[in-house]
């Protein structure tokens, strides 16, 4: 049985994990989720990228947002907005009681990973899901107009509009590895980073101590979330243009470089094959945007012969 790990952050990552999540039983999959986006608010932990990641596993997310819950609603924000409340981080009525149940569940003294496993096994989710670190780790987002912002204040408070200087990710260096991360890279014979948004949601993953230099050992295989110089979602390509750098694949391409075995563009970017194959990187051109569940399954089964065909033809060769 094949084992596959996938690194992800936010929607887009959350999409291809359920792709990989419908190929079980043939794989065995875990999903490695940054946590850099958590924060508290009315002192309720909140993890929206786990959250985001476990609810499209459950067929329980939004499906117009991509983020919190299906069928929701937002009575207890509206009262809490008639009191004077913020009411800028839309926390639905179904979204709270995770949030209730896994506040209190910490402040038990639980661990952040024991606490999704939990959760996991509830919501009927085959696939392994750890959160990246049990230590917080909190993205700090340089911004030109405000200074350092928390990552939801620049993401959801400001709509992503400032201008991105640079990204802080603070207590990545104390911080540890979930139990499991690093086992579940090690024993993976294919490491998939998912079209996240290369700054704050895979590179805090990557930051994370021992991870680059076991991966750097591995097969990985990125998908861009960038084409044709635009994210699907997300401000991704505008953190690129603001960082100085033209926002593309190649430039996804470049980022990832020291890691990738592999790498997929859309269709749409065919124009860059030769570019990115004179890298010597594998290059595989399929549809990655993710309109449905079944564009999910058939990028991670496309994904899964891609890693299987290449190294056939590196046998023949060998033999
Ligand atoms: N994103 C928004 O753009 N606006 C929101 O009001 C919002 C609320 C929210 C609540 C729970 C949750 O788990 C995620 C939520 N998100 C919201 C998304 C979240 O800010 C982002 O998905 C991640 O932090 C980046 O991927």
């Amino acid at each position: 049985m094949e084992h596959v790990t996938v690194l992800a952050g936010g929607v887009g990552g959350a999409k291809l994990a359920h792709g990989f999540a419908l190929c079980q039983p043939e794989i065995h999959l875990t999903v490695i989720v940054n946590t850099g986006d958590d924060f508290d608010h009315f002192g309720l932990r909140i993890c929206p990228d786990l959250d985001t990641v476990c609810y499209t596993l459950a067929g329980l997310a939004n499906p117009h947002t991509g983020w919190g819950r299906k069928e929701e609603t937002f009575e207890v924000l509206r009262l809490v907005g008639e009191l004077g409340g913020p009411t800028w981080f839309r926390l639905g009525d179904k979204d709270l009681a995770t949030h209730l149940e896994r506040t209190r569940r910490l402040r038990e003294g639980q661990r952040l990973s024991q606490v999704v496993e939990s959760f996991c096994s509830r919501w009927g989710i085959t696939a392994r899901v750890l959160p990246m670190s049990d230590d917080p780790v909190r993205t700090m987002v340089h911004t030109l107009e405000y200074g350092w912002l928390g990552f939801q204040d620049y993401f959801v408070r400001c709509a992503c509009q400032p201008a991105v200087k640079e990204f802080a990710f603070e207590g990545i260096e104390k911080a540890l590895p979930a139990p499991g991360v690093l086992e579940a890279l090690e024993r993976s014979d294919l490491i998939v980073i998912a079209p996240s948004n290369p700054w704050v949601s895979i590179q805090p993953i990557l930051s994370l101590k021992g991870v680059a230099s076991l991966i750097q050992t591995k097969k990985v295989v990125a998908v861009s979330p960038i084409i044709q110089g635009q994210t699907i979602k997300g401000p991704a390509a505008k953190m690129y243009r603001e960082m100085g750098i033209e926002p593309s694949a190649l430039a996804v391409a470049r980022q990832y470089q020291p890691y990738l075995w592999g790498f997929v563009i859309d269709e749409l970017d065919r124009g860059l094959e030769t570019t990115l194959k004179s890298s010597g990187i594998m290059i595989l051109i399929t549809q990655t945007i993710m309109h449905h569940e079944e564009d999910r399954l058939l990028l991670a089964k496309n994904i899964l012969a891609f890693s299987k065909a290449r190294k056939l033809e590196q046998q023949r060769r060998e033999f």
